[in-house]
């Protein structure tokens, strides 16, 4: 499995082009959509999330609702674009439209505008910044919808949520499940668990956002359901822990990754940090704690999958941070129109379907199969062989 997007910020549509998803697997556009309207939602998002609808049209791959088995291409269009048009528009402009253009040559620091312009040899950083916007992460969460509906199918169920914004600590009970993960965290403005620091939260957002600044955070996501010994440990590239950290830092605006206890690993002792194994006739092996959330050997251990990311505050601020302008080499306090104060809570959800991505990937590599009744024939026999062990 592996997808593509196109598509800029402020352009006609964002596509997303999604190979090796089996046929007969049934899928509606409702399932993509719920995923992307989530990720429209939080505190803390800016006006363009009020002007964007976002919903998919499938335009290849997909027949009565099931999969075909062919690429699936969904689209997404750009509600903004209409204000747009002639800044985005394909066809060569006049000469003398420097107002039409909104050119831009001031980089933004924290922003891909400096050194994408240096490598693109774009000094209309515009071209940078329309396609490194978080705005595709709507494209990436399409694609992770239906790794979602794939991954469900089998008994797999992936969530997202927050667990800090701008130091505010969200604690959440190890003990409950992913059902209840997603219930509380869903019913969250900034999708948390503690209703105290949810509004510390808010409160942080509301000053950010009247000072001008930005805030970020730690988000995570919560899986259940796959069985152990996916990933490899034979060869480097085969190792699912790092392909799922290397999915997550490539979020906009991602800094870290961590599993489980995580960086906490560097302060423990080892008899506090491995997981003790037990085995029961009821659950087979399993593990009295989950600190390495859910991985050895860069394979599942079949414990829940925990994977926390860091996100940065947003680089673009209405509080000036100094640059230079290219055509100047003058410096200047960088300043913007609109932007978002807090995307924390969005990210939660661009997180859980990049993590879902990844995860399906690695199934459908372990078990290939090109007819979805025979890929879950062979997880279910998978499961069983394991259980046996
Ligand atoms: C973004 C800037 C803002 C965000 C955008 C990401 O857009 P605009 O420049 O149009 O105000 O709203 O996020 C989205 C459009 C989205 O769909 O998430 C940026 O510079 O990354």
């Amino acid at each position: 499995m592996r997808y593509l997007t196109a598509g800029e910020s402020h352009g006609k549509q964002l596509t997303t082009i999604i190979e090796g998803i089996p046929s007969h697997l049934p899928l509606l556009r409702e399932q993509i959509n719920e995923s992307l309207i989530r990720r429209q939602g939080g505190y803390g998002r800016g006006k363009r999330m009020q002007i964007e609808k976002d919903l998919v049209e499938i335009t290849s791959g997909v027949r009565h609702g099931y999969t075909l088995g062919s690429p699936i291409t969904l689209v997404v269009n750009n509600d903004d674009f209409k204000h747009w048009t002639d800044i985005m528009g394909e066809d060569p402009l006049p000469e003398d439209t420097q107002k039409i253009r909104r050119t831009v040559t001031k980089p933004r620091p924290g922003h891909a505008d400096l050194n994408g312009g240096m490598k693109y040899g774009h000094r209309d950083m515009r071209n940078v910044l329309e396609r490194s916007s978080a705005r595709e992460t709507a494209a990436r969460v399409g694609a992770g919808a239906v790794a979602k509906v794939l991954l469900k199918e089998l008994g797999i169920e992936v969530t997202g949520y927050v667990r800090e914004i701008a130091g505010i600590v969200s604690d959440v009970d190890e003990n409950l499940t992913l059902q209840q993960r997603r219930e509380i965290s869903e019913a969250s403005p900034v999708r948390t668990f503690d209703e105290k620091a949810a509004e510390k939260m808010m409160h942080a957002i509301d000053e950010a956002k009247k000072e001008g600044d930005s805030i970020g955070g730690v988000t995570e996501v919560y899986v259940e359901g796959m069985p152990p010994g996916i990933g490899s440990y034979v060869q480097y590239d085969r190792k699912l822990d790092a392909k799922i950290a290397g999915s997550v830092m490539s979020i906009n605006a991602y800094k870290g990754v961590e599993f489980g206890i995580g960086f906490e690993a560097a302060r423990r002792n080892g008899s506090e940090v491995h997981d003790e194994i037990l085995w029961s006739e009821e659950r087979g092996y399993y593990r009295r704690t989950n600190r390495l959330g859910g991985f050895e050997g860069g394979m599942t251990t079949g414990m829940p999958i925990v994977v926390k990311g860091v996100m940065k505050p947003i680089p673009t601020l209405y509080k000036p941070l100094q640059s230079v302008d290219i055509e100047t080499k003058e410096p200047f306090n960088a300043s913007i129109e609109r932007s978002d104060s807090c995307a924390v809570p969005a990210a939660s959800v661009v997180m859980e379907h990049i993590v879902a991505f990844e995860l399906a990937q690695a199934i459908t590599d372990e078990f290939p199969a090109d007819y979805f009744p025979r890929l879950k024939r062979a997880v279910d026999d998978y499961r069983k062989e394991v259980r046996e062990f």
